[in-house]
């Protein structure tokens, strides 16, 4: 019988810098699909790889002085890393720098051209690097690029374009049609009404004296390919089109990307697609982003996290579960160690961990690690066979693509053979060889249950699971709870470690009071910078803060401001700071964060956290990363205030507190 196919894939990265925890979280959704579809006995094929061309990488490699290919060949190999070591399990690699590659989007583009969807005029726009496209002044924010905050370069040069408005009618109608086509349903809809406008053509080259790095326009050595045309090919050329695997493999079954490049997948993909008469993708399921303490990561501002650190500090699985059951499927959500720690500490050492460490143990000191035999049931065995019969509501979860809830229910059956261990209590049962034998019987059953069920989204411990109970794992085939498992098992191993909460939250090493502004001067060699004075109820002390491009000195005096006491004093343009007041900015607008009502020196906290002692640095300072929100100042969603009142800060939510 010919197998069914599963073709899956995710984005292909940018090697312009080393992978980020985004990376990682798309990667191990894709492998944990992969590997369910693999169980159901289907022929999967998972693609990965990297989006080599493009002004971004030739920009950053020019930045460091590098050949685009020795910038690349560096990262590449960390993005292989990262693959490897987060445990994926990718049929294939693809580079968009492969000779393989660069031939197909030749050959489509000759197809568009061939198809009259292609014409040469001058265009002009504005460019974000960071995002590889073009935006119009309405979709900028104050005239920056909405995602980079940067303001795009105008470009205005001879390029070719696509036809895609003549494709708006055609793709407004399969996305109607295929409900399927873009989920989840929030970024269907976003779609469906962008399209609402009509759709503008598209620009696919640059001329090459401005962009020297990209595929070749065929016919045209003055040009290159625009990077996203080239880029979403690899989903083609990953499967060798217009080959075997092509024909077998396509369309892709879904094609798991983050929410931010949506447009390109469900929109420019389908078109191009649509032109050179290629059937289109089933789905293209669009994830959240995952942020840091409540932050977009940004390389550049320190938020980030080094995924393979994380992978070597805290084991692939920990890691995996964690970014596959704490965010939600489609959904934003942060990475935090302490929630990674909770979650790794209590679902994986706690419930899976115990479970399977009592059963063997027990296993060993009644029955000489030899698998006993079932005989009578009775209810409660019973009702626990019951809860194990979970595939199909697992599966249609997959099928949606709601992982996380897959893991839960998964879970669920996980902790309910907890509480059968508990309520059978069989280290009682030592006199009843039989009860005792039925009652393991059947938890170490369960547990091969389990060791299949787990083994996509943590493959490694699902393995282990298996072996501990001296068994092979198995396949969706062989969920069913049967009364035929025979075996002996190993000595029992621990399955996880408990971890420490390592890191300490930085807020405990501040110290905030409320201050008194009495004296405001210019600083004599800064044109931003006050000289204040300030009254903290027992002492006075001197700031230096670069307020004056936002405030005059009589909208500052008197004020009732916060401050950082126990800042390592600092000299700023030659005049010492003795702490640091505290205010919010966002849109280049700034507002000092003030609790109006307290008297100078009162104390200012966060519930559950007492002020530091010992003076700290500006580096560990910068680690407490707090906002705004109803025009409060909170950190990690709680107010900061004094015993009277809650801290202000008159600006917009989300500020950033600095
Ligand atoms: O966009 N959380 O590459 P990329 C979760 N080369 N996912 C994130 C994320 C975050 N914080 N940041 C990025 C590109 N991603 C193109 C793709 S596909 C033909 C070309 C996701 O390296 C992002 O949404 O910037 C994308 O799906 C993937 O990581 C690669 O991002």
């Amino acid at each position: 019988m010919v197998k069914k196919t599963f073709y899956i894939t995710t984005a292909i990265d940018y090697p312009n810098g080393p992978p980020h925890i985004g990376h990682l979280y798309e990667k191990t959704i894709a492998d944990a699909l992969a590997r369910w579809h693999r169980l159901k006995g289907e022929d999967v094929f998972f693609l990965t790889g990297t989006d080599e061309h493009g002004q971004k990488i030739y920009k950053t490699a020019k930045e460091k002085g590098l050949k685009p290919m020795q910038l690349i060949e560096k990262n590449v190999a960390i993005f292989k890393e990262l693959c490897k070591k987060v445990n994926i399990s990718n049929n294939r690699f693809i580079r968009t720098t492969e000779k393989e590659h660069e031939k197909v989007c030749q050959e489509i583009f000759l197809k568009l051209k061939a198809n009259g969807d292609i014409y040469k005029d001058s265009y002009e726009g504005l460019y974000c690097t960071g995002c590889e496209r073009y935006y119009t002044e309405r979709e900028l924010e104050e005239g920056m690029c909405p995602v980079h905050k940067k303001k795009p370069e105008l470009v205005k040069e001879e390029t070719y374009f696509f036809k895609m408005s003549k494709y708006q009618d055609k793709l407004l109608k399969h996305i109607n049609d295929n409900p399927d086509f873009i989920q989840p349903e929030s970024r269907r809809n976003e779609i469906l009404n962008r399209l609402k406008e009509p759709l503008r053509d598209l620009s696919i080259s640059r001329p090459v004296e401005s962009l020297p790095w990209g595929v070749p326009v065929p016919g045209d050595k003055d040009h290159v390919l625009y990077v996203w045309l080239d880029a979403l090919l690899n989903y083609i050329s990953g499967i060798d089109y217009p080959g075997a695997n092509f024909k077998k493999y396509w369309p892709a079954n879904v094609h798991i990307i983050g929410k931010d490049i949506l447009w390109f997948h469900t929109v420019i993909w389908p078109c191009e697609l649509m032109s050179a008469g290629i059937k289109l993708p089933k789905t293209i399921q669009a994830h959240g982003f995952v942020n840091l303490g409540g932050e977009k990561l940004s390389k550049s501002r320190g938020i980030t996290v080094d995924p393979i650190k994380l992978l070597d500090e805290y084991g692939t699985d920990p890691v995996r579960y964690f970014f596959l059951k704490e965010i939600p499927a489609g959904e934003d959500g942060n990475f935090s160690y302490e929630a990674l720690v909770e979650r790794s500490n209590s679902d994986l050492a706690d419930v899976l961990g115990n479970l399977l460490q009592r059963v063997t143990v027990l296993t060993h000191k009644n029955f000489e690690g030899k698998i006993p035999k079932i005989s009578k049931l009775e209810k409660i065995d019973e009702e626990l066979i019951k809860e194990s019969e979970i595939l199909e509501k697992v599966d249609n979860l997959m099928q949606k693509y709601e992982w996380n809830r897959a893991v839960d229910k998964i879970w669920h059956f996980i902790r309910a053979c907890n509480k059968y261990i508990n309520d059978t209590e069989p280290w009682k049962l030592k006199e009843d060889k039989k009860r005792l034998g039925t009652v393991l019987y059947i938890l170490i059953e369960c547990l091969r249950i389990i060791s299949i069920y787990i083994y996509p989204f943590i493959p490694e411990t699902g393995e282990k699971v298996a072996k501990q109970i001296g068994q092979k794992i198995g396949t969706l085939k062989d969920v069913q709870f049967t009364e035929k498992t025979k075996g002996k098992m190993p000595q029992p191993e621990i399955l996880f470690k408990k971890f420490e909460i390592k890191e300490e939250d930085p807020f405990t090493k501040v110290n905030l009071k409320v201050a008194e502004i009495i004296d405001i001067q210019d600083h004599p060699d800064a044109d931003k910078l006050y000289v204040m004075q300030i009254n903290l109820g027992k002492e006075k002390r001197q700031l230096v803060a670069g307020l004056k491009p936002y405030f005059k000195p009589e909208e500052l005096k008197g004020k009732h401001i916060i401050v950082v006491t126990n800042l390592k004093p600092a000299k700023l343009k030659g005049i010492e700071s003795n702490g640091m007041l505290l205010a919010a900015e966002r849109k280049k607008k700034v507002a000092i964060l003030q609790a109006p009502n307290s008297k100078p020196g009162a104390q200012v906290t966060v519930e559950g956290i007492e002020p530091g002692e010992g003076q700290i640095t500006i580096k560990e300072f910068q680690l407490v990363q707090m906002t705004t929100k109803d025009k409060k100042a909170r950190y990690k969603g709680k107010t900061l205030k004094t015993d009277s009142e809650e801290v202000i800060a008159e600006i917009e939510d989300n500020a950033k507190v600095l």
